[in-house]
């Protein structure tokens, strides 16, 4: 058997060259996930992209055709394909320049390092003289914008967060914002060897930890954590950490030598809690008002935090909302008025359920990876304005105190990403997909986005290829040998635009005259080289075996240890050196929707807001439990909890009853922007109020109705709004809706069978 890594875990399998014929979890993985079932069923499947594919419109008539997302393909050879690509981009370069092609290309791909689709298109476009590119994510779009003000990189916190293992054995109370969801710590970028979501929790549950699972849905937090739940009304968790906030100050239970010696702007803070300036004291009634968890519940939990060794994290899921600053800087500052920042067990996190990685301790070195060269272009977009950026060229915004303006793009390169999965409102993204006058995507499916291209290119699968690969702080480094031969005609990204790159002129800049097999070497053996030990093996070595250990720095590592024990030697990086409670650097820039310390505002879309009345339920899209965000969605597994070939929607018996709604059923889910049809999943895990479908259903518009889907996926309900002026983060996970029978004759899916070709 071969051992072969992805985003979800790693496994080994037996090929007869052309599938994988066995399947199992790789051996070292104490809780394997059933992902990985989706691999081998959806290789075959017949939305895999057989070969290049030009859409009619565009060749018939040239770039900007009009007809994207409801048009044809013609089957071209590589070789056309290749000439026809390699004349569009001279043309558009030699028109318009760099600054008109958007080469941001968001998205996951694939796990193995070399083939990473993002480093590959971006080294191409940078060969050719640049591109706009994005910043951030839409995972953590806010926290990266706002931590670096108040305490610390967001990246290197999530590398140097406090171990598991050092909770395990010293935290008394864990208060989860978001919960500790097990189905999302399946998952690490770029692979994970070892899934463990539950052990730790049991294990410190075992030692006498108790758990406080803040969330709308029970299934957020493992059971073995034995937790208490907590459901505030979704997006009003800021409200409860202030009251829990003013419960420590009232009582002085807040460590105030803490505060004096490691944060600043305490005292502006401590003002707005006791309503100093307007006259509302933000105390556990004043919350209860707003989240609907009891006052009593409030003030006691506020205590039981000062009184016991408490570890506080919020998940990534809150900042991806309207106003997301708020409970990320919230639960950094609840840490801080405890005093436990800096001590085993104590402290803030950030997303301890949200993927595995966290909370895992830093290896003492990277892996090997493709070096992407140089952009020359300084025009870039916060991630999640893209589809601001294709409708509105020229229009300025605001963003972490600066005044940017739009590009003017002509040309959207997307090899690795699936905006028609990950971006809001898809009925608005459609109209900005229309505007450029050519887009090209490479993908081994046939995407909404493949869609919605002008030129499609297949790539292989990561069993297709050779490559090798560790996720962010994983401590194995696997070789992954192709296990199988690519379907069709698919190539890997690195080979298509080689072939690209040859026929522009800029071969050699691109491949530096390696193949990819040689890259793989060549790539090693440099870091090999740099490592300077000689307890790891040499290529040969590691091409032939299954793997083997990195190590890490310390593995019972405490974020901030050293600057509690010494904040003079070891300020952080925030301006003030300190913790900020108030940024004077926020504060400067004057946002309304971000002021400089952490507030309640109001969102527009919550249970408390009068948009509430004609739409009453708050949907909640969250990460799907069967797959990576839309990846694999024709998979076994993913296909394996449809209803009636839908996504799931789970609702409270209570709101399935008063809507005369029966489980099973497919059910339409509606607000202003648009709607879909779900099949309709009832539990008493889903608080009442609630809505929870899960992103990943690939996008079926309705042929006369691009806001109608007829699969599931929740973005045709989104908001294409951003978190604040700050961050212009991605605010996907809220919104408003209603949901009522849907009585007519089922649609069929179009999206789970090719689209039309000539
Ligand atoms: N409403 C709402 N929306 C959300 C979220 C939410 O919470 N709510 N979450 C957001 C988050 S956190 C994220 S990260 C995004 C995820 O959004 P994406 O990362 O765009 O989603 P994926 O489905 O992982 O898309 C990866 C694509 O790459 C393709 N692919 C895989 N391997 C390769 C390869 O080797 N080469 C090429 N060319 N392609 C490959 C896959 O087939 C797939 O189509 O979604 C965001 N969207
Ligand atoms: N299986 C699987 N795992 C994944 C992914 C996947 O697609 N599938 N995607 C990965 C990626 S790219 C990312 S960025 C991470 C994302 O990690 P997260 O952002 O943490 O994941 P989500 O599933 O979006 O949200 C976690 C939970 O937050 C809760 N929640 C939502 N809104 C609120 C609120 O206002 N208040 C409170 N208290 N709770 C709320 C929801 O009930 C939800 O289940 O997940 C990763 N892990
Ligand atoms: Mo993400």
């Amino acid at each position: 058997m071969t051992t072969h890594l992805t985003h979800w875990g790693a496994f080994e399998a037996v090929s007869d060259g052309e599938r994988l014929t066995r399947v199992r979890p790789w051996r070292g993985d104490p809780e394997p996930m059933p992902l990985i079932e989706n691999v081998a069923s959806a290789q075959h499947h017949p939305t895999r992209i057989f070969q290049p594919y030009v859409r009619r419109g565009w060749l018939e008539q040239g770039p900007g055709a009009p007809g994207r997302g409801a048009d044809s393909y013609v089957p071209v050879s590589w070789e056309r394909a290749t000439d026809l690509l390699a004349g569009e981009l001279r043309r558009v370069y030699g028109e318009f320049g760099p600054e008109a092609v958007y080469g941001g290309s968001y998205g996951w791909a694939s796990a193995g390092r070399f083939h990473h689709a993002q480093s590959q298109v971006h080294r191409f476009l940078n060969c050719l003289g640049g591109y706009v590119r994005h910043v951030n994510s839409y995972s953590m779009g806010t926290s990266t914008v706002l931590l670096p003000h108040v305490l610390a990189d967001l990246y290197w916190l999530l590398q140097q967060g406090t171990s598991k293992s050092v909770l395990v054995e010293h935290t008394e109370l864990v208060v989860a914002f978001g919960g500790l969801s097990p189905k999302n710590s399946a998952v690490t970028p770029g692979g994970v060897s070892r899934h463990h979501a539950r052990g730790w929790i049991a294990a410190a549950r075992a030692r006498g930890c108790r758990f406080v699972s803040v969330s709308p849905l029970r299934d957020d937090m493992p059971e073995e954590a034995q937790a208490e739940w907590i459901a505030p009304r979704p997006g009003s968790d800021a409200a409860l950490m202030l009251a829990l906030a003013q419960v420590l100050d009232a009582e002085g239970l807040a460590d105030t030598d803490f505060l004096d010696r490691y944060t600043v702007g305490f005292d502006r803070f401590a003002r707005y809690l006791r309503g100093a300036d307007d006259g509302v004291v933000k105390d556990p009634d004043w919350a209860a008002a707003i989240t609907g968890v009891p006052a009593g519940r409030i003030r006691e939990l506020a205590r039981e935090m000062a009184a016991a060794r408490t570890f506080v994290t919020v998940s990534w899921s809150l900042q991806r909302a309207e106003h997301g600053e708020q409970p990320v800087w919230l639960g950094v500052v609840l840490a801080a008025m405890v005093g436990g920042i800096g001590v085993p067990g104590g402290g803030f996190g950030h997303g301890y359920g949200s993927t595995s990685s966290v909370g895992e301790p830093a290896r003492q070195v990277s892996v090997p990876r493709l070096p992407q060269g140089e952009n020359p272009v300084q025009t870039f977009i916060p991630v999640a304005r893209v589809a601001d950026m294709l409708l509105d060229p020229g229009a300025e915004y605001d963003y972490d105190g600066r005044r940017l303006v739009y590009p003017d793009i002509r040309l959207v390169y997307w090899c690795g990403g699936n905006p028609f999965h990950h971006h809001q409102n898809l009925a608005r993204l459609r109209e900005a997909f229309a505007r450029p006058d050519t887009i090209v995507v490479h993908d081994p499916f046939w995407t909404s986005t493949a869609r919605h291209a002008d030129i499609v290119l297949p790539s292989t699968m990561s069993v297709e290829r050779d490559d090798y690969g560790a996720g962010d702080n994983d401590r194995m480094f696997f070789p992954m040998p192709a296990l199988t031969r690519p379907h069709g005609q698919a190539r890997d990204d690195y080979s298509i635009l080689a072939g690209v790159a040859e026929k522009l002129g800029i071969g050699k800049e691109f491949t530096e005259g390696r193949t990819a097999a040689e890259w793989l070497r060549h790539l090693y053996d440099q870091w090999h080289g740099g490592l300077g030990h000689t307890d790891v093996p040499d290529f040969e070595e590691f091409w032939a075996g299954e793997g083997f250990e990195l190590g890490v720095t310390d593995a019972e590592q405490v974020v901030f240890a050293d600057f509690r024990a010494d904040p003079e030697a070891h300020p952080l990086s925030t301006p003030s050196g300190r913790i900020e409670i108030f940024s004077e650097t926020i504060d400067g820039f004057g946002y309304a929707d971000c002021p400089g310390h952490p507030v309640w505002i109001e969102p527009q879309e919550w249970l408390g807001s009068s948009a509430a009345q004609r739409f009453p339920l708050q949907l909640i899209a969250n990460q799907p439990h069967t797959k990576l965000h839309s990846q694999l969605d024709v998979g076994a597994h993913s296909q394996s909890v449809k209803v009636a070939g839908r996504e799931p929607v789970r609702l409270h018996p209570d709101e399935a009853a008063a809507r005369g709604l029966n489980a099973g059923e497919v059910v339409r889910i509606f607000n202003d922007r648009g709607s879909c049809l779900a099949g309709l999943v009832v539990s008493d895990a889903v608080q009442p109020g609630i809505a929870q479908l899960s992103t990943g259903a690939w996008y079926d518009p309705d042929p006369a109705d691009a806001s109608f889907c007829r699969h599931g996926n929740p973005n045709v309900l989104t908001a294409d709004r951003p978190s604040s002026m700050l961050s212009q983060g991605c605010t996907g996970q809220l919104s408003l809706v209603q949901i009522e029978p849907y009585r007519e004759p089922l649609p069929e899916l179009s999206v789970s069978v090719p689209p039309p070709t000539v």
